[in-house]
């Protein structure tokens, strides 16, 4: 068997965390990551049967029955995974209808997975409803969409059209926008299937006065998704207590979709 540290979607996972972190977005033990493991790969780097332990969920996701996934640990600091992958970070398989997560390997300290499990989950499933490509669920706290919620309208139109015209990228990156769920307890059940439902429709969830989920095929992808809308928040918040001189009009964004290939959410231009 291969050494699970040189595992290629162990080393991914690592230096998307460190990165994330070294962009701010997940102070202390901030933010948290899911990545669903091709059983095939994951075979060749660890016992796929072992069952070190089983930890409850406390929900049920039967499509997703008997998946595994490389997650981070509840309470780990995105700092530290680096230097100790096998602390901050596990390997879990879903049986038992969701209610189950069996550890495979890692989380060594004795800890549990990220405390958004649900969130996470609800929201592959809903992303694997839509796209079967779906790996990566990545949640984080930037500072630039995190504040624009403080001061921009929640409606999700709104926002995602705001964020299309700070960057000529974000139409290209994020055609189907930007979601937003309004202030909620975290680590709950219950925000796990609200996000979840607008994952439906797009791949970045707002979660206002919180953060940011992102969904995608793998996690370059997904970074960049939360990259590119953190990018037009930033800007946002640069410009938005100046007189404006310009404006990216509906008809220029269309225009840079139309070159692209993708098509904005219906009726979000005008
Ligand atoms: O604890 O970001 O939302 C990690 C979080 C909770
Ligand atoms: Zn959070």
């Amino acid at each position: 068997m291969k050494d699970i540290l040189e595992a290629p979607f162990l080393i991914e996972m690592v230096r998307t965390a460190a990165n994330m972190y070294s962009h701010g977005w997940d102070e202390r033990n901030g933010g948290n990551i899911s990545l669903r493991l091709d059983e095939a790969d994951a075979a060749q780097h660890l016992d796929t049967s072992a069952a070190i332990r089983d930890i409850p969920t406390g929900f049920e996701a039967p499509e997703l029955e008997g998946l595994c996934f490389l997650v981070t640990g509840a309470g780990k600091y995105f700092k530290n995974i680096p230097y100790d992958p096998a602390r901050n970070l596990g390997i879990i398989r879903i049986v038992q209808g969701g209610n189950t997560a069996r550890l495979l390997w890692g989380l060594s300290d004795g800890g549990s997975f990220t405390s958004e499990l649900p969130a996470h989950l609800m929201s592959h499933a809903a992303r694997l409803r839509a796209d079967p490509r779906q790996r990566v669920v990545m949640h984080c706290h930037p500072s630039n969409l995190l504040a624009m919620t403080y001061v921009h309208d929640l409606d999700e139109r709104a926002f995602t059209r705001t964020l299309w015209q700070m960057c000529t990228e974000c139409v290209m990156v994020f055609p189907d926008g930007v979601n937003v769920l309004p202030w909620m307890l975290c680590g709950t059940n219950e925000i796990g299937r609200a996000t979840a439902d607008k994952m439906e429709t797009a791949r970045l969830v707002v979660w206002a006065q919180h953060g940011i989920y992102g969904a995608g095929a793998d996690l370059d992808e997904t970074f960049g998704l939360i990259e590119t809308a953190e990018k037009a928040a930033e800007i946002y918040l640069k410009i938005a207590h100046l007189p404006l001189k310009a404006t990216l009009s509906d008809s220029a964004i269309r225009q840079i979709a139309a070159h692209t290939g993708v098509t904005p959410r219906e009726g979000w231009l005008e």
